[in-house]
């Protein structure tokens, strides 16, 4: 009898009751039944309370946790002040246009209401600030809680990812989107703490790896530019910004782990030992802000950040080779300040000479390479004419290419190298479900925009593809073929623009790349060939800007400069240097440049679960590195031999990234957060209305809310909507037919409204899946409940 629906369904109304109450739940379990059991109370007491703890997810606990925050933090959680026309989800509101939503984000913004639903996406509107959003409490009721029992956050957006992998067996992906600025990285940090709490990191020295690992591989991918003080830059192709040269934006700093090892050794009193300078910057560290050495030397956050990345570093365990990291980095500073003067010489165009051997000789020392060698590779290159090779002389122009191209050929793949490490140091079993955060560089759309910044904006094209079709397109086609009435909603499709950049033969980076095969094409010939082929309407040649381009992207208008497009999309590391470094005494750098490496792309965090069904334990983080391996010329050819090898350029390896990172996140449930930026300035409590509506209108939030209202967000076939909800209307020893009746059935008895049944799947809104994954859990928790008592019984 004790296994019967009725008798669970008994003991949970008087759970739900006795929370609704608040006198002890064991106080009431004892007088209703476990009185019966004289003597037993004890034991099943204790367990009971074991259990209720494990099953804090249950939706009941909810209300009185939230309440108590309540009257600690009144200005934030749902209060009297809350005015009657504030709206938590957008798609609610009855006026729905672009004006009332700008206008409910902004009331909302200025009592630091900064998180708002539509439907199930949550906007984001970066506070520029602190606040007291993210404490232990708020971590706490955003566990298992109902979506609409508590105020929007993030924190929400993670619990309910983590339910749904733990309820439908599935991988989820989390895709954070905006521009430059936005605070897609802070959500995603902040969606890691929660993850790892909602996984129970009981584990805490993994715990502790994960978030340090992501302040490591923030230290090697990020960088400050004008827009964002901590801009993400993870792909190779795109954070090489050494300042040399007119490459450069305003502004643009090198990768903060520079600025911080520099300040961290200083300290020590190692400069001297990596021969680092104490008055004098390197160039690569050159810029507008930073003059002096002093500056970070003396910079006490840089001191401190070190600390933390040496922490790190150690306790993911590369305690060995930090030695070699640290001499790598060293050396390309070293290698950056090598210069060169022109020699005129009588048979060929001009030669180039080192000017300061000394640094040549520091430079090849920390990476335990011969300097007369290092110059010979930095000075000359060969060629094979008719089966002859002969070496030629490099111009200072070219000498001084093929300089920064080794600095950044070595900084990227000790980049891809940590990244790599971390992964196989903290796998500990393959087996699995994960949960996806997608966080990368952000729309940008600077005074002067290079490759870059194409690169960077085209795959931004792609993901909000990616949300038009999971939000708008699939959906309509659903509805079609399924038989389903439901209105059309017109969306700005950017379908034209992707087919701009990566159609083949005549898309954007094809043509870059057949370009770029030409050893007489320049620049210009590049923006010409644009010019004569891609017929685009978002695609122009503005006047009196020599090689400058528009496009006209989703998200605004932006004009680039061409130039220095063909040298980036090569991003050639001659054959010399690469047989050099093979040769170095250090076993670090000689790993670097042998393996096939891999090139970073876009970086997709992934976070790993065991399976079981409850208390799914936190088990692995893993840094996802999109890549490919990469010819590094051909080891069986003699050194000197050829200088023509096979290298993927930029263009093609960056298409093949952004589509490899796409067929990872089709394969999983997408969740969305959308940053917004309330002003340029980086102000607190700044809400520019006009800013903010652009990116409303770009980003399609008016369609997205109209979609979520009238739309069905989730589409079930009708075997899986019984195997996973019959538990709802059935007893446990039935077993429904699979059809679409049985589908009404549970429907009907679980009493939700305006829910579809097309010709094989059911259609449900998108506050139906959560209502029902929260009454399995319920009903789960509930037969965990009784299972429990009996066991206690028996024993
Ligand atoms: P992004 O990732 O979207 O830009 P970030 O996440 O780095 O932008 O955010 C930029 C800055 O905004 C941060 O350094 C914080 O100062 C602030 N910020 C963002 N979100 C919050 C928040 N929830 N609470 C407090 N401050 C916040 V880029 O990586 O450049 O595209 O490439
Ligand atoms: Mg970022």
């Amino acid at each position: 009898e004790l296994w019967s629906n009725d008798f669970n369904d008994f003991i949970c109304k008087c759970l739900i009751k006795d929370f609704e109450l608040r006198p002890s739940v064991f106080d009431l379990l004892q007088h209703v039944f476990i009185r019966q059991i004289v003597g037993r109370e004890k034991t099943l007491q204790k367990q009971l309370m074991e259990l209720i703890d494990l099953n804090q997810q249950m939706g009941v606990i909810e209300k009185t946790r939230h309440e108590r925050i309540h009257t600690k933090k009144g200005s934030y959680m749902k209060s009297q002040s809350q005015t009657c026309d504030d709206v938590e989800d957008l798609a609610t509101l009855e006026v729905l246009d672009d004006n009332t939503i700008t206008e409910q984000l902004q009331r909302r913004y200025a009592t630091e209401q900064i998180y708002t639903y539509v439907g199930d996406i949550l906007i984001a509107v970066n506070p520029f600030q602190k606040t007291e959003l993210y404490t232990p409490e708020h971590s706490k009721i955003y566990v298992g809680a109902k979506r609409t029992s508590n105020p929007p956050h993030i924190y929400a957006v993670a619990d309910i990812a983590y339910q749904s992998m733990v309820s439908h067996n599935t991988d989820q992906c989390i895709v954070i989107s905006g521009e430059s600025g936005a605070g897609k990285t802070e959500s995603a940090h902040l969606l890691v703490q929660q993850l790892t709490v909602l996984g129970k990191a009981n584990n805490q020295t993994l715990q502790e790896k994960i978030l340090l690992v992501n302040s490591l591989v923030e230290a090697f991918g990020n960088a400050c530019t004008v827009i964002n003080d901590n801009s993400s830059r993870f792909g190779k192709y795109l954070e090489m910004k050494f300042t040399c040269g007119e490459t450069i934006s305003l502004g643009e700093r090198n990768f903060h782990i520079f600025y911080y090892i520099y300040a961290g050794l200083a300290e020590r009193k190692k400069l001297g030992h990596y021969k680092l300078s104490d008055s004098k910057t390197p160039k690569y560290l050159h810029n507008e802000n930073v003059k002096l050495v002093p500056d970070i030397v003396g910079n006490a956050f840089y001191k401190e950040q070190f600390e933390t990345v040496e922490q790190c570093f150690k306790v993911i365990g590369f305690t060995l080779e930090l030695g070699s990291v640290y001499s790598t980095l060293a050396g390309i500073l070293n290698a950056g300040d090598v210069e060169f003067t022109s020699v005129a010489s009588e048979h060929q165009t001009d030669k180039s000479n080192i000017s300061n051997m000394a640094v040549l000789e520091s430079a090849a020392s920390l990476l335990c390479i011969r300097a007369d060698e290092l110059q010979e590779a930095l000075t000359s290159h060969c060629v094979v004419t008719r089966g002859e090779t002969i070496v030629r002389s490099n111009t200072v122009e070219k000498a001084i290419e093929v300089r920064d191209a080794m600095s950044k050929a070595l900084y990227g793949r000790l980049f891809s190298w940590i990244v790599n490490r971390i992964n196989s140091l903290l796998k500990l079993d393959n087996k699995g479900l994960n949960i996806g955060i997608l966080d990368i560089f952000g729309f940008e759309n600077f005074k002067r925009n290079s490759f870059e910044q194409l690169c960077i904006n085209i795959a931004n094209e792609q993901i909000q593809f990616y949300f038009n079709q999971h939000i708008f397109a699939w959906e309509q086609d659903e509805y079609l073929n399924e038989d389903v009435d439901a209105r059309v909603i017109e969306y700005e499709d950017n379908r034209p623009l992707l087919d701009l950049f990566l159609q083949k033969p005549m898309g954007m980076l094809a043509l870059l790349d057949e370009e770029s095969r030409f050893p007489q094409a320049t620049d210009q010939t590049l923006v010409e060939k644009f010019e004569d082929n891609l017929k685009s309407k978002n695609f122009w040649r503005p006047k009196r800007v020599d090689l400058g381009f528009g496009i006209h992207h989703y998200a605004g208008k932006v004009i680039y400069n061409a130039s220095g497009f063909l040298a980036k999309n090569r991003d050639a590391l001659p054959a010399d240097i690469v047989l050099l470094l093979r040769s170095s005494e250090n076993e670090l750098i000689r790993k670097l440049v042998t393996h096939p490496l891999t090139k970073t792309g876009l970086l997709f965090t992934l976070y790993k679960y065991l399976t079981p069904l409850v208390g799914l334990p936190f088990q692995h983080a893993e840094f996802f590195v999109f890549a490919k391996a990469e010819s590094t010329g051909d080891t069986t050819h003699h050194p000197r031999e050829t200088t023509n090898m096979k290298t993927q350029t930029v263009a093609s390896y960056f298409r093949y990234s952004l589509m490899d990172l796409l067929s990872k996140m089709v394969a999983g449930q997408p969740h969305f957060v959308r940053c917004i930026k309330p002003n340029n300035d980086r102000q607190a409590h700044k809400f520019d209305r006009e800013k903010v509506l652009i990116q409303l209108r770009y980003t399609g939030i008016l369609e997205t809310a109209k979609i979520r209202r009238q739309g069905y967000s989730h589409r079930i076939l009708f075997n899986n909507f019984i195997e996973r909800y019959s538990i709802l209307a059935f007893r446990a020893n039935e077993e429904p037919p699979m059809n679409p009746e049985t589908c009404a059935v549970i429907l009907e008895k679980v009493k939700l409204e305006n829910w579809v049944l097309g010709k094989t799947k059911v259609f449900l809104k998108y506050y139906h899946a959560e209502q029902l994954n929260l009454m399995v859990r319920q009903t789960t928790d509930r037969i965990v409940l009784v299972q429990a008592y009996v066991r206690g019984w028996l024993a």
